[in-house]
């Protein structure tokens, strides 16, 4: 545990991660936040036990306005669904929220 959660606010413009991403948004716009994320992905766990399963990782994909909420969630498992039984468990909700960062979601 590394990652320091202090100094999150705002736009992050200096992230290493988005290597070649095209990420020059018009409008202005404000990131969720790693924080955000993961009280939106654990508020959708609908049925509380502990695991994001495909339906609920898609509500979650649209609340979070993605086009293709089927789509994504099938991409958020096939990324992040370590050990394939085809839900998001705690261990793996880490990488979950590395792969939607990447996304780069916008607060609306
Ligand atoms: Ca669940
Ligand atoms: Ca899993």
């Amino acid at each position: 545990m590394s990652t320091s959660f202090l100094c999150t606010r705002g736009i992050d413009k200096s992230n290493p991660m988005t290597r070649g991403a095209k990420s020059d948004l018009k409008s202005v716009s404000v990131q969720y936040t790693e924080r955000q994320l993961r009280d939106t992905f654990k508020r959708y766990d609908t049925n509380r036990d502990g695991r994001l399963s495909k339906q609920e990782l898609m509500n979650a994909f649209a609340s979070l306005g993605s086009h293709l909420p089927c789509w994504r969630a099938w991409r958020a498992l096939q990324h992040a669904d370590a050990n394939g039984d085809g839900c998001i468990g705690e261990d793996e909700f880490g990488d979950l929220i590395k792969y939607v960062r990447k996304r780069a979601y916008t607060i609306k």
